[in-house]
């Protein structure tokens, strides 16, 4: 089956940075009480901070979508997806490239697939638990960090699908399981979300993208993987049939965009999508 679908330092403890943010925060209010007339405390700065995922198919115009709102919004703060980060994996102790992950999971998806999940896992926590830059602290309006991709889709989108496929065997996918539930409920509100944007083509849409970009490791990427993942996507975020295991994310609500159409290179399009973008972040 999978020979089908597939031919082929943030170093410190995020609890601690947490408690590092409130206690900047605090001492920025001390010295600076303007930037504070709106909450009681630094806290509740922090908290005003809204998280947004953007999820969608491989190639569907999510990273091109994200630069487009950091230039179209200074209340928010955009975190790209860590692909690189997968592309060149760095030893532990000499910091040098030991491997292409990225390139290992799409070559022999059985073998790699399961450590791929560990890592973009642990990656997206990281992004995750980053805290919002000062500026969005200080935001007259609805700050807002916006995260290509999350935890949820990890799990609900690649994993599952992995599992699925047979790339990830019984016990791996019980392990991952595991993990990732106590992760994200030992975390809780600092991994929770408020919002997310759904980027939605048809399969064959992102295909066509997909090679116009010409990712080498993608190369062996077919059609019917994308319309699997296509259907992962629609069955967690519209027809709501899959199982999610965190009842805060059964209620998150979620905005579908039409991205089969020109974004890219059509400002009127471009300018709809953000608009709806921020009626959407208005109601959070
Ligand atoms: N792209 C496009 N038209 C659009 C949006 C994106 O041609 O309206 C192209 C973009 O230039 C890139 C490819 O589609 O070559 C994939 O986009 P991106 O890397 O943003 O996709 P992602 O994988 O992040 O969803
Ligand atoms: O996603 C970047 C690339 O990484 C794309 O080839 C899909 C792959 N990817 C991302 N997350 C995962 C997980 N969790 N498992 C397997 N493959 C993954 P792009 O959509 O191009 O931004
Ligand atoms: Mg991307």
């Amino acid at each position: 089956v999978k020979r089908h679908v597939l031919r082929t330092r943030q170093d410190e403890n995020p609890v601690l940075l947490y408690a590092t943010m409130a206690r900047r925060a605090t001492k920025r209010c001390l010295s600076s009480s303007a930037h504070c007339h709106s909450s009681t405390g630094p806290m509740d700065d922090i908290n005003r901070v809204k998280r947004v995922s953007i999820e969608g198919n491989i190639a569907v115009g999510k990273s091109t979508f994200a630069r487009l709102l950091q230039f179209a919004g200074q209340d928010w703060e955009v975190v790209p997806e860590p692909v690189g980060k997968w592309q060149s994996i760095e030893s532990g102790s000499s910091q040098q490239t030991v491997g292409n992950l990225l390139d290992m999971m799409y070559q022999d998806p059985q073998r790699w697939s399961y450590t791929f999940q560990t890592n973009s896992c642990m990656s997206r926590m990281r992004t995750q638990l980053q805290p919002p830059p000062a500026r969005l602290l200080r935001a007259e309006g609805v700050p807002v960090q916006v995260f290509e991709r999350s935890v949820y889709s990890d799990r609900y989108i690649f994993a599952l699908n992995m599992f699925e496929l047979g790339c990830i065997n019984s016990t791996e996918w019980a392990v991952y399981q595991d993990w990732h539930s106590f992760l994200v409920e030992q975390f809780g509100r600092q991994v929770e979300l408020e919002g997310i944007i759904y980027l939605r083509a048809p399969p064959q849409k992102c295909m066509e993208r997909l090679e116009r970009r010409g990712r080498e490791e993608e190369k062996g990427v077919q059609l019917d993987y994308l319309e699997k993942l296509h259907t992962q996507h629609e069955s967690w975020l519209i027809d709501k049939s899959t199982k999610l295991h965190f009842e805060q994310l059964t209620q998150v609500p979620v905005l579908v965009l039409d991205a089969s159409l020109e974004f890219e290179e059509d400002p009127e399009v471009r300018a709809k999508l953000i608009t709806q973008v921020k009626d959407f972040f208005s109601g959070l």
